[in-house]
Protein backbone atom coordinates (compact mmCIF):
# COMPACT_ATOMS: atom_id res chain seq x y z
CA UNK A 1 0.00 0.00 0.00
CA UNK A 2 1.36 3.19 -0.48
CA UNK A 3 1.37 6.75 1.16
CA UNK A 4 0.63 10.11 0.07
CA UNK A 5 3.49 11.03 2.08
CA UNK A 6 7.12 10.19 3.22
CA UNK A 7 6.70 7.93 6.38
CA UNK A 8 9.38 8.43 9.08
CA UNK A 9 9.16 5.76 11.80
CA UNK A 10 11.07 7.68 14.83
CA UNK A 11 11.19 7.36 18.21
CA UNK A 12 11.05 10.99 19.45
CA UNK A 13 13.76 10.77 22.15
CA UNK A 14 16.62 9.35 19.97
CA UNK A 15 19.18 11.92 18.65
CA UNK A 16 19.32 10.30 15.46
CA UNK A 17 15.54 10.47 14.96
CA UNK A 18 15.72 14.14 16.35
CA UNK A 19 18.18 15.39 13.63
CA UNK A 20 16.31 13.59 10.72
CA UNK A 21 12.96 15.52 12.63
CA UNK A 22 14.82 18.99 12.68
CA UNK A 23 16.18 18.28 8.93
CA UNK A 24 12.31 17.66 7.40
CA UNK A 25 11.01 20.57 9.43
CA UNK A 26 13.54 23.00 7.92
CA UNK A 27 12.93 22.07 4.72
CA UNK A 28 9.46 22.13 5.04
CA UNK A 29 8.61 18.58 4.55
CA UNK A 30 4.96 16.94 5.53
CA UNK A 31 5.60 13.40 6.65
CA UNK A 32 3.46 10.41 8.55
CA UNK A 33 5.51 10.23 11.92
CA UNK A 34 5.34 6.84 13.27
CA UNK A 35 6.35 6.75 17.00
CA UNK A 36 7.89 3.15 17.60
CA UNK A 37 8.52 0.93 20.63
CA UNK A 38 11.69 0.28 20.54
CA UNK A 39 11.27 -3.06 22.90
CA UNK A 40 8.66 -4.11 20.30
CA UNK A 41 9.07 -2.61 16.93
CA UNK A 42 7.00 -2.59 14.49
CA UNK A 43 6.67 -5.26 11.71
CA UNK A 44 6.28 -2.89 9.02
CA UNK A 45 9.39 -1.27 9.94
CA UNK A 46 11.65 -4.38 10.05
CA UNK A 47 10.39 -5.28 6.40
CA UNK A 48 11.73 -2.44 4.93
CA UNK A 49 14.68 -1.64 6.77
CA UNK A 50 15.93 -5.00 9.19
CA UNK A 51 18.48 -3.47 10.64
CA UNK A 52 15.92 -2.25 12.99
CA UNK A 53 17.16 1.41 14.19
CA UNK A 54 15.43 4.87 13.93
CA UNK A 55 14.82 6.75 12.05
CA UNK A 56 13.64 5.48 8.82
CA UNK A 57 12.14 7.16 5.67
CA UNK A 58 10.20 5.37 3.42
CA UNK A 59 9.15 7.86 0.75
CA UNK A 60 6.06 7.74 -1.18
CA UNK A 61 8.17 5.95 -4.67
CA UNK A 62 8.98 3.17 -2.05
CA UNK A 63 12.61 4.07 -1.45
CA UNK A 64 13.91 4.10 1.68
CA UNK A 65 16.45 5.89 3.84
CA UNK A 66 17.74 4.28 6.69
CA UNK A 67 20.56 6.41 8.15
CA UNK A 68 19.74 10.07 9.48
CA UNK A 69 22.81 11.44 8.09
CA UNK A 70 21.12 10.45 4.83
CA UNK A 71 17.72 11.57 5.28
CA UNK A 72 19.36 15.13 6.29
CA UNK A 73 21.07 15.11 3.09
CA UNK A 74 17.38 14.04 1.48
CA UNK A 75 16.03 16.79 3.33
CA UNK A 76 17.85 19.72 2.29
CA UNK A 77 18.66 18.40 -1.37
CA UNK A 78 14.61 18.53 -1.62
CA UNK A 79 14.30 22.08 -0.37
CA UNK A 80 16.60 24.40 1.56
CA UNK A 81 15.44 27.93 2.61
CA UNK A 82 18.28 28.42 5.33
CA UNK A 83 20.87 27.21 2.43
CA UNK A 84 21.84 24.80 5.15
CA UNK A 85 24.29 23.58 2.32
CA UNK A 86 25.57 26.74 1.23
CA UNK A 87 29.40 25.84 2.08
CA UNK A 88 32.61 25.69 0.67
CA UNK A 89 33.80 22.59 -0.51
CA UNK A 90 36.34 23.11 2.38
CA UNK A 91 33.92 23.74 5.06
CA UNK A 92 31.52 20.96 4.09
CA UNK A 93 34.71 18.49 4.58
CA UNK A 94 35.34 20.39 8.04
CA UNK A 95 31.61 19.58 9.10
CA UNK A 96 31.38 15.98 8.05
CA UNK A 97 34.87 15.78 10.06
CA UNK A 98 32.62 17.22 12.81
CA UNK A 99 30.19 14.58 12.46
CA UNK A 100 31.58 11.61 12.45
CA UNK A 101 33.66 12.95 15.18
CA UNK A 102 30.11 13.52 17.18
CA UNK A 103 28.72 10.38 15.67
CA UNK A 104 31.52 8.09 16.63
CA UNK A 105 33.17 9.14 19.86
CA UNK A 106 31.07 12.21 21.07
CA UNK A 107 28.01 9.16 21.38
CA UNK A 108 30.33 6.39 22.96
CA UNK A 109 31.45 8.79 26.05
CA UNK A 110 27.84 10.15 26.14
CA UNK A 111 26.92 7.12 26.76
CA UNK A 112 29.06 6.31 29.11
CA UNK A 113 28.60 9.54 30.88
CA UNK A 114 25.07 9.02 31.04
CA UNK A 115 24.68 5.22 31.92
CA UNK A 116 28.18 5.98 34.26
CA UNK A 117 26.94 2.79 36.37
CA UNK A 118 27.02 0.44 33.88
CA UNK A 119 30.68 1.90 32.87
CA UNK A 120 32.54 1.81 36.25
CA UNK A 121 35.69 1.77 34.63
CA UNK A 122 35.72 5.23 34.98
CA UNK A 123 33.37 8.21 36.97
CA UNK A 124 31.05 9.86 35.95
CA UNK A 125 33.50 12.94 36.03
CA UNK A 126 35.53 11.92 34.02
CA UNK A 127 33.62 10.96 31.11
CA UNK A 128 32.05 14.72 31.36
CA UNK A 129 35.71 16.06 31.33
CA UNK A 130 36.78 13.88 28.21
CA UNK A 131 34.40 15.35 26.73
CA UNK A 132 34.82 19.11 27.52
CA UNK A 133 38.31 18.37 26.02
CA UNK A 134 37.63 17.20 23.51
CA UNK A 135 34.38 18.58 22.59
CA UNK A 136 32.89 21.50 23.99
CA UNK A 137 36.13 23.29 24.19
CA UNK A 138 36.19 23.37 20.69
CA UNK A 139 32.76 23.93 20.23
CA UNK A 140 32.43 26.87 22.84
CA UNK A 141 35.27 28.43 20.56
CA UNK A 142 33.68 28.18 17.33
CA UNK A 143 30.36 29.47 18.96
CA UNK A 144 32.15 32.72 20.22
CA UNK A 145 30.81 35.18 18.47
CA UNK A 146 28.76 33.13 16.24
CA UNK A 147 25.19 31.92 16.06
CA UNK A 148 25.96 28.50 14.50
CA UNK A 149 29.35 26.50 14.67
CA UNK A 150 30.45 27.28 11.04
CA UNK A 151 28.77 31.39 11.64
CA UNK A 152 25.86 30.07 9.41
CA UNK A 153 23.09 27.62 10.38
CA UNK A 154 24.48 24.15 8.55
CA UNK A 155 24.18 19.94 9.13
CA UNK A 156 26.76 20.42 11.74
CA UNK A 157 24.18 22.51 13.81
CA UNK A 158 21.47 19.63 12.91
CA UNK A 159 23.82 16.82 13.14
CA UNK A 160 25.26 17.70 17.01
CA UNK A 161 22.37 19.68 18.96
CA UNK A 162 20.71 16.58 19.98
CA UNK A 163 23.91 15.11 20.90
CA UNK A 164 24.74 18.31 23.03
CA UNK A 165 21.08 18.48 23.93
CA UNK A 166 21.03 15.03 25.71
CA UNK A 167 24.57 15.91 27.19
CA UNK A 168 23.06 19.07 28.96
CA UNK A 169 20.04 16.87 29.91
CA UNK A 170 22.27 14.44 32.37
CA UNK A 171 23.24 16.95 34.51
CA UNK A 172 21.35 19.69 33.97
CA UNK A 173 22.35 21.91 36.78
CA UNK A 174 26.07 21.74 35.99
CA UNK A 175 25.67 22.39 32.18
CA UNK A 176 24.00 25.53 32.26
CA UNK A 177 25.74 27.04 35.07
CA UNK A 178 28.88 25.65 32.86
CA UNK A 179 31.61 28.39 31.39
CA UNK A 180 29.90 27.05 27.96
CA UNK A 181 27.83 30.54 27.43
CA UNK A 182 28.56 30.46 24.19
CA UNK A 183 27.13 26.80 23.64
CA UNK A 184 23.88 27.68 26.36
CA UNK A 185 22.97 29.95 24.10
CA UNK A 186 22.98 28.01 20.71
CA UNK A 187 21.57 25.05 22.29
CA UNK A 188 18.59 27.62 23.51
CA UNK A 189 18.24 28.78 20.43
CA UNK A 190 16.87 25.78 19.06
CA UNK A 191 15.69 24.26 21.96
CA UNK A 192 13.11 27.21 23.37
CA UNK A 193 11.79 28.00 19.39
CA UNK A 194 8.58 27.11 19.30
CA UNK A 195 8.44 24.99 16.86
CA UNK A 196 10.97 23.05 17.96
CA UNK A 197 8.95 22.44 21.01
CA UNK A 198 5.79 21.87 19.25
CA UNK A 199 6.67 20.67 16.17
CA UNK A 200 10.00 18.69 16.16
CA UNK A 201 9.45 17.56 19.75
CA UNK A 202 5.50 16.77 19.80
CA UNK A 203 4.73 14.03 21.00
CA UNK A 204 2.78 11.14 19.69
CA UNK A 205 1.46 8.18 20.99
CA UNK A 206 3.16 4.76 19.69
CA UNK A 207 2.37 3.57 16.13
CA UNK A 208 0.08 0.43 15.85
CA UNK A 209 0.31 -1.52 12.74
CA UNK A 210 -3.47 -1.80 13.01
CA UNK A 211 -3.62 1.85 13.43
CA UNK A 212 -3.00 2.51 9.48
N1 LIG B 1 23.48 5.20 12.44
C1 LIG B 1 22.08 5.26 12.76
C2 LIG B 1 21.94 5.12 14.27
C3 LIG B 1 20.49 5.11 14.71
C4 LIG B 1 20.33 4.54 16.12
O1 LIG B 1 21.26 3.94 16.70
N2 LIG B 1 19.12 4.69 16.68
C5 LIG B 1 18.84 4.04 17.93
C6 LIG B 1 17.90 4.85 18.81
S1 LIG B 1 18.64 6.36 19.39
C7 LIG B 1 18.10 2.74 17.66
O2 LIG B 1 17.20 2.71 16.86
N3 LIG B 1 18.50 1.66 18.34
C8 LIG B 1 17.88 0.39 18.15
C9 LIG B 1 17.39 -0.21 19.42
O3 LIG B 1 17.46 0.45 20.47
O4 LIG B 1 16.92 -1.35 19.37
C10 LIG B 1 21.50 6.57 12.24
O5 LIG B 1 22.24 7.56 12.19
O6 LIG B 1 20.34 6.59 11.83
Amino acid sequence: MTNSLPILYSFRRCPYAMRARMALHYSDIAYDLREVDLKNKPQAMLDISPKGTVPVLQLTSGEIIEESLEIMHYAIAQNDPESICAVSKETDLEIQVLIQKNDIEFAKLLRKYKYFEKHKEETQESYRKQIEDLFLIKYENMLEGNDFLFGKKSLADIATLPFIRQFALVDEDWFFESRYKNLIRWLNSFICNENFKSVIMAKHPTWKESSC
